[in-house]
């Protein structure tokens, strides 16, 4: 049998660069995860089961981690815009826990809904909202990237 070509649905590029390494270095993470899930090779019921599980399990851990980590740079950085930020991490969150809410009630997983959702998101978000308003932290006042350091050395 032939094996498939590992195909990278989305590519990380500046582009997607905030230009602060330690949430460049998350953003990464999501992309890694949508490549593979992307590339995924359907198996039996038991191997699917065990994979929307590993798929769940690594996409809460990837949203406590980095959704704190960004909230907390962004109150240390002070700049405008940190309540429309922090709800549009909301809505992210209420729509991944009714997947797997669903899930868990018995529905059928769909994986390839999930990962064009997720694809959207880095799009998106990442891409745009995570860009604009990080990007803003490069051209604060002196001792304001003094503040984000610290904050930053405090979440490492
Ligand atoms: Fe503002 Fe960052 O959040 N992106 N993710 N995921």
């Amino acid at each position: 049998m032939m094996k498939k070509e590992y195909t990278e649905l989305i590519k990380w590029s500046d582009r997607f660069s905030c230009g602060i390494k330690l949430i460049d270095d998350q953003h990464k993470e999501l992309v890694i995860l949508v490549n593979e899930m992307f590339n995924h090779v359907a198996g039996n019921e038991i191997q699917e089961n065990e994979y929307i599980n590993e798929i769940i399990h690594k996409t809460i851990k990837y949203i406590k981690i980095h959704f704190v980590t960004e909230e907390k740079l962004m109150l240390a950085a002070k700049i405008p815009g940190y309540a429309a930020h922090k709800k549009a991490h909301a809505r992210f969150i209420i729509t991944v826990v009714d997947a797997i809410n669903d899930y868990n009630a018995g529905k059928r997983f769909n994986l390839y809904a999930f990962t064009k959702f997720l694809k959207e998101w880095i799009l998106s978000h990442i891409a745009l909202m995570d860009k604009q308003y990080f990007g803003q932290i490069k051209i604060l006042p002196a001792e304001k990237p003094g503040q984000m350091r610290l904050a930053m050395q405090k979440q490492l």
